[in-house]
């Protein structure tokens, strides 16, 4: 590596003024004037970790669910996942640097560190990018940043997060991976599931999907395209065109989950005749909902996917006799998941379910410690993970005579690895996932909604000078620091019926989030205050808003 060009490119990229940021939970994100730096040095970053692994690594430039302003960089990790807890910190340090100077020393001390040789392969970075107006320019300084250190970049163009992540995953175990292949392999999947539905099942119902007016409507259509022929019907609304309405405004997975609300676009009178989902702005959630009886909105998260797709992996294994019941399924959740929820996973289905703090890092790290893992964030961030050793074991068996049945399970499962995004959460995995089970099992949205009810559930931020003070243990469930804090949630929870409540800081904002549920609804929003309240007098409250 040659420090002096790096310099002079850095030089280009110069840090504004004050700036202080960190890679969160979800990579950088801020307003996109004040980003050129730090997308400049995470391709600098990224550039390092391709030459260290001697593998791919991923960008993205997205800023997900925020505001169409705000702009933001992702790195995937060669495995197609997100990027590594050393390697976060690494990221934080380069962008921080105050000068060229000082950031060509972060990343010398950083190939020491990694044990990067000088004669290293110079490295490959895939990069993609959201369709944000400041996208172009931000990819260009990512280009910059990967150049500089000799590394080679890929422009792939405007994807989503997660078909990004699964073109890093697919080139490093040389498969075929561009976004066409992408294509074919979600469709593929999806069609073997619907062969294996049998010849009686209903016709698909048409599905209105939210695309949030960002990257995922475009990609939703290519796939309805592509998959027309099998009755499959998208009805996207927010697709971005002119006239659409911006990014996120008003719509999307996470208007709609914490509204509660259908998004701009789609009226309770349609969800009469089918379903909805929403997608975030990269596609790497979704959320559904319809219309039930009473004529009321109704949320299917995260969790209700879960459950469907736990219930779906448990009884193709249950076909395969024990034989199927040596391998491990489990389901991944945080402390948001509804209560309701983790009943019906851990009661209802008898499965296991693991218990992990905010942020899909966490969620994965545990999911793939299991033959089936199944994790999803409520606000619609997941995906079903199957080990090598079952894949493996999947495919002998197929190729083996046996009962029908067990036949159909064996296929089934190998087909779920195709369509559902084996790297990340995908929303356009998630769309399938949900049709080709409600399909397979001949269940409408009400079939699927009352598997179980929800508990009523609240959630409030309140704004402090400090979120630090506020820290937690035992996947966010118990508040360590300020003193007294858990002790008094306690006695909130004590008196209430199914009670549950936690605090913690938010990842993304200067807030601490406020989650309660209760066996009624007045009841969950009244813990909630009270929670609230706590956290005000103990931690300097400066505001509380839903
Ligand atoms: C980020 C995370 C998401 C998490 C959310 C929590 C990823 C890709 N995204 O969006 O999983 O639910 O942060 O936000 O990990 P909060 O910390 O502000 O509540
Ligand atoms: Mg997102």
């Amino acid at each position: 590596m040659v420090m002096a060009s790096l310099e002079q490119a850095a030089n280009l990229y110069p840090i504004p003024p004050g700036l202080a940021i960190d890679y969160g939970t979800a990579g950088f994100r801020a307003e996109a004037s004040t980003l050129p730096s730090t997308v400049f040095r995470t391709g600098v970053l990224a550039a390092l970790r391709s030459r260290q692994t001697g593998a791919v690594t991923g960008l993205v430039i997205t800023a997900s669910h925020n505001p169409e302003g705000d702009n933001g960089i992702k790195v995937a990790d060669p495995n197609g996942g997100m990027l590594l807890r050393d390697w976060e910190a690494a990221a934080t340090a380069l962008a921080n640097a105050p000068t060229s100077e000082a950031l060509a020393e972060a990343v010398q001390q950083l190939a020491v560190r990694e044990g990067i040789p000088a004669q290293a392969p110079s490295g490959t970075v895939l990069l993609a990018r959201d369709t944000r107006p400041s996208g172009p320019a931000l990819a260009h300084a990512a280009t910059q940043g990967i150049a500089a250190v000799g590394a080679t970049v890929e422009d792939r163009g405007v994807l989503t997060t997660p078909q990004l992540h699964w073109m890093v995953r697919a080139t490093n175990r040389a498969e075929a991976a561009t976004e066409q292949d992408y294509f074919r392999t979600l469709a593929a999947g999806f069609r073997e599931l619907l062969l294996l539905a049998g010849a009686g099942r209903p016709p698909l119902a048409p599905l209105l999907v939210d695309g949030a007016n960002g990257v995922g409507a475009a990609k939703v259509e290519r796939l309805g395209a592509l998959l027309a022929d099998t009755g499959l019907a998208f009805r996207v609304r927010n697709s971005g065109q002119p006239g659409e309405g911006r990014l996120n405004a008003g719509c999307g997975a996470d208007f709609v989950q914490k509204e509660q609300a259908p998004p701009a676009g789609v009226t309770l009178d349609e969800l009469r005749a089918g379903r909805g989902a929403s997608l975030d702005g990269d596609a790497d959630r979704v959320v559904f909902y319809h219309c039930d009886e009473e004529g009321g909105f109704k949320l299917l998260d995260g969790d209700k996917i879960a459950v469907l797709a736990a219930g779906f992996v448990n009884e193709q294994l249950q076909a395969l006799g024990d034989e199927g019941r040596r391998w491990r399924v489990g389901v991944v959740q945080t402390a948001y998941a509804n209560g309701a929820a983790t009943d019906y996973l851990r009661n209802g289905l008898q499965l296991e379910v693991a218990r992990t703090a905010t942020g899909v890092k966490y969620l994965h790290e545990v999911a793939v410690q299991f033959d089936v893992g199944i994790y999803f964030e409520a606000n619609g961030h997941g995906t079903v993970l199957l080990s090598a050793a079952l894949l493996e074991w999947l495919h002998q068996q197929s190729k083996l005579e046996g009962a029908p049945e067990r036949h159909t399970a064996v296929r089934r499962l190998l087909a779920l690895a195709g369509t559902v995004n084996q790297a990340v959460g995908d929303a356009l995995s998630g769309l399938l996932l949900v049709e080709a089970v409600l399909a397979s099992r001949r269940w409408s949205t009400a079939d699927w909604d009352a598997l179980y009810t929800d508990l009523p559930s609240r959630q409030l931020k309140v704004t402090v000078h400090d979120r630090s003070v506020i820290t937690t243990s035992h996947a966010e469930t118990r508040a360590v620091t300020p003193a007294g804090l858990q002790d008094a949630i306690d006695a909130c929870v004590a008196g209430v019926s199914q009670g549950r409540a936690f605090v913690r800081p938010s990842g993304t904002e200067n807030v601490v989030r406020v989650y309660a549920e209760a066996a009624m609804r007045e009841q969950a929003a009244s813990l909630a205050n009270e929670v609230a309240r706590i956290v005000h007098r103990l931690a300097g409250g400066l505001g509380t808003s839903p």
